[in-house]
């Protein structure tokens, strides 16, 4: 807010994302606003809070999918508005080929590359580009100057860019990719891919988490387009424009103080899942999504009770499992091999008062959650690949008992943060495995101290700090434009 306010004062904020920050859902109750289980809005949600401004996304919850009155704007946080949600009304068709198809079966397993096959249909590139034309006509529409701030979120949106340029050549666009960029080989798959590249680079800023996938990008475009290249200056110029790329790593909001203390924070989870005092606690929080890993961190625990038998009985894995995606083939198999797999180990491991996996495969409120992070003794993030990975992150803020031990994979973008976590390789079932071992003996004095050093880094790389830093860059190029005009 200080850094909109001085360094670029009179300038309208405009975000676009595909997912709302607060889906509309019919409950019996009526309808209620809801926060998404979603790394992107967990992130952003802070900073427009407080920046104020409009947030342009998709409409749909259930309750739009079923009344006829949607509101186009409507102002949020519902408890205490601070900006405005505008809505784009996407038709059946064009979310199954926007959304489903070239979004999610094209762009995510490319740029993920978990070994699930991208699917690349024309059909859906065409809606992708018509969804594209359709939210540079909202943001087109909601802008009240010739020079917003657009802030445009992920790989729903490659061509905005490109689209919001060509209308606003003032606007500052600041385009965040919050999935990793692969190799220049593996991206040239994407039959798109001069034109994917071509969008992007109408951006101002455009911003990676880890630098990476910065390099990657780069490396992209030196191949697939004539462009010049300033990498000592992290700049490319292309089109009469110049595109600044990036590495800013997101983060989380530092909780301001200790929500949901109790003297024994696992009392409650105990008591609801039968839990007794002497079992530890493992847990694991995502969407059902199989870039975490998630098949992975059960083979690591089966690979750990065989080596390690006297554990069997002392050891429980919590696993939250929000739905995600379960339109798409690849997320039913995923659920239905995650469903097999647990009755399997439970099976082998399980006795009549027993059971070492319990998969919650159901959304959870941010309040279950928090009570999970301060419950567990250890938390799992198993991902073969991941941008950054927040559930990371919050479990280490919710830790101001400084206690918990965080097992992190190798391939997601927090590991480059949090150096203090258990860093492992989720494709090697029997390391992981030892991890667990470790994580369960690991003295308390260590414990605290490797904690301690998490805390402080994700304190001091919050998400303020994360678009903060953007927006510095942003005010530093409009300040170098203005000069170059008047020069
Ligand atoms: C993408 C990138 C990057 C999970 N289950 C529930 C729930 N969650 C919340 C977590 C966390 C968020 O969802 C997941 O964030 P991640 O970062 O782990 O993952 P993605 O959704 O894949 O996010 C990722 C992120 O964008 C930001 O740039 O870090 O790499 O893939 O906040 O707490 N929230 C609720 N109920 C659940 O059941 N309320």
């Amino acid at each position: 807010q200080k850094i909109l306010a001085d360094e670029l004062p009179d300038t309208e904020v405009i975000v676009v994302s595909n997912r709302e920050p607060y889906i509309h859902e019919k409950t019996p109750d009526g309808v209620v606003l809801r926060k998404p289980a979603s790394g992107l809005v967990s992130a952003l949600e802070p900073i427009t809070r407080t920046c104020g401004g409009t947030w342009i996304a998709h409409g749909g919850g259930s309750a739009d999918r079923e009344t006829v009155d949607q509101q186009d704007h409507v102002a949020v946080p519902p408890e205490d508005p601070t900006y405005t949600l505008r809505r784009v009304w996407l038709s059946e068709e064009e979310l199954k080929g926007y959304y489903l198809g070239f979004a999610n079966e094209g762009m995510w397993p490319l740029c993920h590359i978990a070994f699930t096959r991208p699917i690349f249909r024309a059909a859906d590139w065409d809606a992708y580009q018509a969804v594209n034309r359709k939210f540079a006509d909202a943001v087109i529409a909601e802008a009240k100057s010739d020079r917003p701030i657009v802030l445009v979120q992920d790989y729903h949106f490659a061509l905005l860019p490109r689209l919001i340029r060509e209308r606003l050549p003032n606007a500052i666009i600041i385009t965040f990719w919050h999935i990793p960029w692969p190799n220049a080989e593996v991206f040239s798959i994407c039959p798109w891919r001069e034109q994917i590249l071509d969008g992007l680079l109408g951006s101002s800023i455009l911003g990676f988490h880890i630098q990476l996938h910065c390099n990657n990008f780069t490396e992209s475009v030196d191949r697939f387009l004539e462009s010049r290249i300033d990498r000592e200056g992290a700049a490319i110029s292309y089109k009469g424009g110049t595109t600044l790329v990036h590495a800013y790593p997101i983060s989380i909001e530092w909780p301001k103080k200790p929500k949901f203390i109790t003297t024994d924070p696992s009392r409650t989870l105990r008591d609801r899942h039968g839990i007794p005092d002497d079992v530890k606690i493992a847990i694991g929080v995502e969407r059902l999504d199989y870039t975490k890993g998630v098949l992975d961190r059960f083979h690591a625990l089966d690979e750990f009770f065989t080596q390690h038998s006297d554990w069997i009985g002392r050891l429980v894995f919590l696993q939250i499992a929000a739905p995600s995606r379960s339109d798409l083939p690849a997320y039913k198999l995923l659920h239905e091999e995650c469903l097999a797999l647990v009755a399997e180990i439970n099976d082998r491991y399980g006795t009549d008062g027993y059971q070492p996996i319990i998969l919650l495969d159901e959304h959870h409120t941010q309040e279950e959650l928090a009570e999970l992070y301060r419950a567990a003794d250890i938390c799992v993030v198993s991902s073969l690949h991941d941008g950054m990975n927040l559930v990371a992150k919050e479990f280490v803020a919710s830790r101001d008992d400084e206690r918990g031990v965080l097992i992190l994979s190798t391939f997601a973008g927090a590991s480059r943060e949090l150096l203090e976590a258990l860093i492992v390789n989720p494709f090697d079932p029997s390391s992981m495995g030892e991890a667990f071992f470790h994580a369960l003996t690991m003295p308390e004095g260590e414990m605290r101290e490797r904690m301690q050093r998490m805390r402080e880094v994700v304190r001091s790389n919050n998400v303020f700090r994360w678009a903060g830093s953007m927006l510095v860059d942003a005010a530093r190029l409009r300040k170098r434009a203005a000069l170059t005009s008047a020069s």
